[in-house]
């Protein structure tokens, strides 16, 4: 697993820092993911912004996770994903920055196809972003490869 990765991420290497934010709701999967990768130690840390942020740095790639921390009985997580996605994307620091989405626990019945990720999140409307979205399972590794692939 992790020889795979690192072959993926190999493309990556280079003279630049590349720094990947995977951000998501609280429980999405995201820690999941970053332990998936078998890459590196993963570091939690607090800084003041309050939430917790998980890094692995892996050569000149720079994981770091954020925690979209949203009440589990808000009825509309979905909405307020693409509110929160849409406001990070205006950030300038993020301007060139390309989007890849996992729709993540595909193992589970009922789970919303990449379609349904992708309408409820506005993908369509993004205008001058490169954007990608990938059906995943953290727990099985599924997907996992193709979407940092792309
Ligand atoms: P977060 O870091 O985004 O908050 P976690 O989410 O990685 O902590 O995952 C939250 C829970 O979802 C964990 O279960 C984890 O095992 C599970 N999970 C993550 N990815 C998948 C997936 O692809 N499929 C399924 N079925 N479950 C997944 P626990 O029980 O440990 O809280
Ligand atoms: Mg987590």
């Amino acid at each position: 697993m992790g020889g795979m990765f690192s072959k993926v991420l190999g493309k990556l290497w280079g003279e630049k820092e590349v720094r990947i934010l995977i951000l998501g709701l609280d429980g999405a999967g995201k820690t999941t993911i970053l332990y998936r990768l078998q890459i590196g130690e993963v570091v939690t840390t607090i800084p003041t912004i309050g939430f917790n942020v998980e890094t692995v740095t892996y050569k000149n790639v720079k994981f770091q996770v954020w925690d979209l921390g949203v009440d589990s009985v808000d009825r509309d997580r979905m909405g307020t994903s693409r509110e929160e996605l849409h406001a990070m994307l205006e950030e300038e620091e993020l301007r060139e920055a390309a989007l890849l989405v996992f729709a993540n626990k595909q193992d589970m019945t009922g789970a919303m196809s990449a379609a349904e990720v992708s309408d409820s999140l506005g993908l369509g409307t993004l205008k001058s972003r490169q954007w990608s979205i990938y059906k995943t399972s953290a727990v099985r590794g599924d997907g996992l490869k193709e979407g940092l692939d792309w």
